[in-house]
């Protein structure tokens, strides 16, 4: 130990001697810099200080779209989902036909989807079951993911409705995968997202691309179920859709449907943010009011 000490003591002085000031302290350095400076000098040199800290430079923050799907990634992540992303301008078959969506469906309506180009049909994609379509394609079973992006419809923009939103789609395809799996994978979501002590209830619903289909709501997180307007004064809001994915779509990307079977889900990041952090209007998040920002700061 002593020889350690002397051997330490031995290097300061060998760095001392290379580095002259090194065990000069910030206050001398100071005034050892203050009397360099040349006063009968002209201009801002006179008075340039060249000791004192730097301007800090401002750090941005996260936007809490961001937040909510790193957050969501994270979770799915430690299930054993990876991320898939595709493009935002689709054809046709990505966004529609591949995913049972018939020819008179209101969604391929002019209304509400922005078309880009008509015979082919190229469009801003309405969902990001595109992507999950792009995956079943050139990927077979096990397919593990979630789907995190833009999407786009044809809306009058107000506080409700925005002609751009973010959504996140996941999807799980195996042999043997049931809708048992597909409750407590969402119940285990919910419950990492809002905190152990979340309720959840399905309730059955439509969508082209599963049979059969679930809406699930959550216990109100802003009045504890006593009623307010986000829930409507039921007590429950609605935070996603899912289903067991219909098997026609399994066959459209040559995935065996009488061997495997899968569940899927969609959720907008939007909604889920507004229920972490109050947003009740979604003409926030994209007017780049630094008021509205600012207040994520630290935010994880
Ligand atoms: C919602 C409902 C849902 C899906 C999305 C899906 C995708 C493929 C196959 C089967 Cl490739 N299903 N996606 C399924 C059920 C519901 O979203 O309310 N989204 C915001």
């Amino acid at each position: 130990m002593e020889q350690l000490l002397q051997q330490i003591e031995q290097y300061k002085k060998e760095i001392a001697a290379i580095v002259p000031n090194g065990a000069e302290s910030l206050e001398a350095y100071r005034i050892r810099w203050k009397s360099r400076l040349d006063p009968g000098a002209a201009g801002p040199a006179r008075n340039i200080d060249l000791s004192l800290p730097g301007d800090a430079t401002p750090l941005g923050t996260h936007h809490p779209i961001t937040l909510v799907r790193d957050r969501i990634v994270h979770i799915f992540g430690r299930l054993g989902f990876s991320v898939a992303e595709g493009p935002e301008i689709e054809d046709d078959w990505h966004n529609f036909t591949a995913l049972n969506l018939p020819e008179n469906h209101p969604a391929r309506d002019m209304q509400d989807t922005f078309y880009i180009h008509q015979n082919p049909d190229w469009l801003l994609r309405t969902h990001t079951s595109s992507v999950q379509a792009r995956v079943m394609e050139r990927q077979k079973p096990p397919i593990r993911i979630i789907c995190p992006g833009r999407v786009y419809r044809n809306e009058t923009i107000s506080a409700r409705a925005h002609c751009f939103f973010h959504q996140t789609e996941g999807l799980y395809v195996d042999e043997n995968v049931s809708f048992a799996d597909l409750k407590q994978t969402l119940y285990f979501f919910v419950q990492e997202l809002f905190g152990k002590d979340v309720r959840i209830r399905f309730r059955p619903s439509y969508f082209p691309f599963t049979e059969p289909s679930a809406e699930m709501d959550i216990n109100c997180r802003i009045c504890g179920g006593s009623g307010c307007s986000v829930c409507k004064h039921t007590g429950w809001v609605e935070i996603l859709g899912s289903g067991m994915v219909h098997p026609k779509m399994l066959d459209n990307f040559g995935i065996d449907s009488t061997k495997y079977t899968g569940f899927a889900f969609g959720m907008g990041i939007e909604r889920i943010c507004q229920l972490q952090y109050r947003v009740n209007d979604l003409r926030l998040y994209s007017q780049n009011d630094v008021r509205f920002l600012k207040q994520f700061t630290g935010a994880v």
